[in-house]
């Protein structure tokens, strides 16, 4: 059974010594020492090699290394491929770290104060309770739930909104379009933690905007074409928004000279929200390939049809 995979060089080396020490079974290849292709039944990888089809005839399993799986086109492939998303409790405990560093930041003002500091400025700006401070979370999935448990300990007043309708403990549940207006009136604080999909491309947009409360903040941690950064911009300028934490953009990386670097009601980081790292993600790999290997299903399976 040879398992292929496509990834940096760093983390493929570590990759392969965990499969050898704990699965000796799996025949892991490193891309691109690939050997006969007709061998590949299993695809690792974060972007999807050209004409996988006629390259792997005999591949059966395309493993994302991400959660998100939006940059493979799923209908060019054949029906037999499963397309498998990345579990991994480390891009989970990534994503948690970050929501709850961002939520604080701008709960606690610190985008303000900053400001204030670089005016040579000392000045308490009024305390707001966490208790009627509204956090709100686009996409109530693996990841949206785990950031609001952690949020919840704060006791922020949480809200969520999904697809299909949800009960949260502590949460107030939406779901579907027509909860949009009222889900989007009661966020101070905007977490957009959707996957990518023709239904969420562009959703980050001045309607969007204009359905929160003036001088809300936006924290983007889904993906860049979920924003459409202009709209960003003019919701920024008149002041419908504050501050947005940015983890993601249209075109990865940025370039210098991109309008959101230098802004100052910007905080701009390199998709460094979460990130698999085989430690933490090989387990989840290998019970999946094993699942395979019992023709039981797997976790993490991509609908095709929903595109998440
Ligand atoms: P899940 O598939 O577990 O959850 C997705 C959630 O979004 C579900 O609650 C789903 O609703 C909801 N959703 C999907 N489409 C819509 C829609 N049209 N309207 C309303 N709700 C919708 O995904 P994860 O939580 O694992 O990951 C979410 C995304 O986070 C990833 O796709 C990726 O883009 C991003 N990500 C970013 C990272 C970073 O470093 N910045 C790292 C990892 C992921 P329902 O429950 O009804 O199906
Ligand atoms: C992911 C990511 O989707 O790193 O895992 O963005």
């Amino acid at each position: 059974m040879t398992l292929l995979f496509n990834v940096d060089t760093e983390r493929a080396d570590t990759w392969q010594q965990l499969f050898a020490e704990q699965a000796p079974d799996i025949d892991v290849r490193l891309w691109p020492d690939i050997g006969d292709p007709a061998d590949v039944r299993y695809l690792a990888t974060w972007l999807p090699p050209e004409g996988i089809h006629e390259r792997f005839p005999n591949l059966e399993v395309l493993f994302a290394t991400s959660a998100g799986v939006d940059q493979f086109d799923t209908r060019l492939l054949p029906a037999s491929v499963q397309v498998v998303r990345m579990l991994d409790p480390g891009i989970v405990r990534g994503i948690v770290e970050y929501a709850t560093m961002a939520v604080l930041a701008l709960h606690r003002d610190l985008p303000s104060y900053v400001q204030q500091q670089r005016e040579g400025r000392w000045q308490e700006l009024p305390y707001v309770p966490a208790h009627q401070r509204r956090v709100g979370v686009m996409g109530l999935g693996n990841l949206g739930q785990a950031v609001l448990r952690q949020l919840q300990g704060f006791g922020f007043a949480l809200s969520g909104w999904s697809r299909s309708a949800k009960t949260l403990a502590g949460v107030q549940c939406h779901a579907g379009e027509a909860a949009l207006p009222g889900f989007l009136a009661a966020c101070d604080i905007l977490i957009c933690l959707l996957p990518l999909t023709p239904d969420t491309r562009g959703i980050l947009d001045a309607r969007l905007f204009a359905g929160l409360p003036r001088g809300a903040s936006l924290i983007n941690l889904g993906r860049g074409g979920h924003l459409v950064e202009a709209d960003l911009l003019a919701a920024l300028d008149s002041g419908q928004l504050q501050q947005a934490l940015v983890d993601v953009l249209q075109e990865e990386p940025a370039a210098a000279d991109h309008p959101f670097m230098r802004h100052p009601q910007i905080w701009l980081t390199p998709h460094i929200g979460a990130s698999t790292l085989p430690e933490s993600a090989f387990e989840v790999l290998l019970a999946n390939l094993r699942r395979h290997q019992r023709g039981e299903p797997m976790q993490g399976v991509v609908d095709r049809q929903r595109g998440y």
